[in-house]
């Protein structure tokens, strides 16, 4: 690919005077930075092509993953370091399979042991893919998100997604910050975008396939993800133990799955069961009383929705145990972290 050009400001290509119109600016941008691969030529045959997912925590990658999967495969929450694993999801679409690698927030705050096995599995999903999205919040760039852009391989075509637009109340600064944000990377694409507008997302997919290569699909059509049922029923459980928790849970509790058995159904017509026991494992006693709840009534809730969205999920019935132990320093300690299914 060659490097992208930044738009130049001589006589044949003047930089608008008002710079408020993002459409008419991105426009612009484009002309001056298609990458040299991409082609507008209709190609026969199939596509398909790797796509990483990288950013800072909480920016919104795993809900564009989702979004862009049409199917909730990886587990979202408002609490940073909701996403631990890379999770791998597939969109096939015309002739094109997309292969989407959601990965976790970089860590830059902590250097405990679970922290650099995150980081591990970022440095990892970036390496050898066709295009990376590079996730920010529209109007924003921290020394957060400075550090996962300076681990990006600029040879990979990167585009900038500038995510959480709606959450911009003043449009008018998008556009100089967009420019701002041009000189510090050479992006191939800028795509301010909400990953919860239904025509962003879809508009990202355009965009995203022209720099898929010419191969043929790895999976099949109908593949959402490469992880197991077990492997996502643990992070539903997380994810609606990170969900019902306040901010005084510390991110430093996982999810274990004991057991993952599967009865046939019974009875022609009937659903097969999943009988599913999980402990949530914490750091202190303290994390264990606000997981139970009053009366035990927070664990009963995090069972119960944990089991409505596994029965979505897998199409089947479940029966789901929950237990709570404390297994403090798990997160310091190298050897349990990876005991715990980490990089
Ligand atoms: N308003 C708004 N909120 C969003 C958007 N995308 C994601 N969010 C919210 O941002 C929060 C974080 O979303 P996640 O998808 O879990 O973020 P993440 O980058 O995967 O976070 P980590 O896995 O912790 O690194 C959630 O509360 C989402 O609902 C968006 O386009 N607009
Ligand atoms: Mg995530």
């Amino acid at each position: 690919m060659t490097t992208p050009k930044k738009p130049t400001s001589d006589a044949d290509t003047p930089v608008p005077e008002v710079q408020d119109n993002l459409e008419d600016l991105l426009a612009g941008m484009r002309r001056d930075m298609r990458p040299a691969g991409a082609t507008e030529a209709p190609v026969a045959g199939q596509r398909c092509g790797l796509i990483a997912i990288v950013g800072k925590p909480n920016v919104g990658k795993s809900t564009l993953l989702n979004a862009l999967v049409g199917q909730k495969i990886s587990i979202t929450s408002r609490k940073a370091q909701t996403t631990r694993h890379r999770i791998t999801g597939m969109h096939t679409q015309g002739a094109t399979q997309f292969v989407f690698v959601d990965t976790p927030g970089f860590q830059t705050l902590h250097g405990n042991a679970l922290n650099k096995s995150l980081n591990k599995t970022v440095v990892g999903a970036v390496a050898d893919v066709d295009l990376i999205l590079f996730v920010v919040e529209a109007g924003s760039f921290t020394p957060a998100d400075a550090r996962v852009l300076a681990l990006l391989d600029k040879k990979i075509p990167t585009l900038l997604i500038a995510n959480k637009l709606d959450n911009v109340h003043r449009r008018g600064d998008i556009a100089p910050w967009l420019q701002t944000m041009q000189e510090r990377h050479a992006f191939a694409e800028f795509v301010p975008m909400s990953a919860k507008s239904a025509k962003d997302v879809e508009r990202l997919l355009g965009i995203c396939e022209k720099f898929l290569p010419e191969q043929a699909w790895w999976y099949a059509a109908d593949e959402l993800t490469d992880r197991s049922e077990r492997f996502m029923a643990a992070e539903m459980v997380r994810e609606k133990l990170f969900r019902l928790t306040g901010d005084e849970l510390p991110y430093t509790s996982t999810v274990i799955i004991d057991k993952f058995e599967e009865e046939p159904p019974q009875k022609k017509g009937q659903k097969r069961l999943l009988r599913i026991a999980a402990t949530i494992v914490v750091e202190r006693d303290g994390h264990k009383a606000m997981v139970i709840g009053d009366k035990g009534e927070r664990i009963k809730r995090i069972g119960m929705e944990t089991r409505v969205e596994l029965e979505k999920l897998f199409d089947c019935k479940v029966f789901i145990e929950m237990w709570v132990k404390v297994r403090s320093g798990w997160a310091d300690d190298e050897a349990r972290v990876r005991s715990f299914g980490y990089e």
